[in-house]
């Protein structure tokens, strides 16, 4: 029992202390789009040139696109587009959230049901490897290991990557989803 012993943190606890460390200048991101209102191709490009105007944003990779059936909210919803970005940021994640939320806004995006139609949706899935639990930003995304139309584009990007608090790679996770959430991959580039 010296001075100099070393307290035992949480799990939790470590993980937090492990990605601050890591998110020095430059971390890499990945943003989900969604979108089944209104002209959704046009919401979901209009959306990457907008992060992609953003100083302290490079969009470094785009996912293919994917026609997804609505999972949630009221029912007779259209079918969603959904991908996800790549990006590089110099920005901190309640910076870039803010930025996702102005774009949104400019898209048109009204919040009236939860889970209902929108125009534009930019979620932040992971960034850098950092956890993070406030009101307003809970990090990795609290459903993001749940959804096919998260984790079949984000398999496009990154399939090696690791989720920081359940220690399964985007492939495991999405190779582990229950069937029945359609979707559909589709060949147009955007
Ligand atoms: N987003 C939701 C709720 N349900 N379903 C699909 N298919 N795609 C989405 O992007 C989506 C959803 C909440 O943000
Ligand atoms: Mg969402
Ligand atoms: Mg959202």
């Amino acid at each position: 029992m010296g001075f100099c012993q070393i307290p035992a943190f949480d799990p939790v606890t470590v993980a937090v202390f492990k990605s601050l460390m890591s998110v020095n200048g430059t971390a890499t991101a990945y943003l989900g789009l969604g979108a089944n209102l209104g002209d959704r191709l046009a919401s979901l490009q209009g959306a990457r040139q907008a992060l992609a105007l953003v100083p302290g944003i490079r969009v470094v990779f785009a996912s293919a696109l994917y026609e997804t059936a609505p999972v949630g909210g009221p029912q007779g919803q259209e079918p969603y587009l959904n991908a996800v970005l790549q990006v590089a940021t110099d920005l901190s994640a309640t910076e870039l959230l803010g930025c996702c939320l102005d774009i949104e806004r400019q898209f048109g995006r009204r919040r009236l049901a939860y889970h209902g139609p929108r125009t534009l949706d930019i979620d932040l899935l992971f960034f850098a490897d950092l956890v993070c639990q406030e009101k307003d930003l809970v990090l990795p995304h609290p459903r993001l290991h749940l959804r096919a139309f998260v984790l079949f584009p984000l398999c496009d990007l990154a399939p090696g990557l690791s989720h920081p608090l359940l220690h399964k790679t985007v492939r495991e996770l999405r190779d582990q989803l229950p069937g029945g959430q359609d979707i559909k991959r589709l060949s147009q580039a955007w």
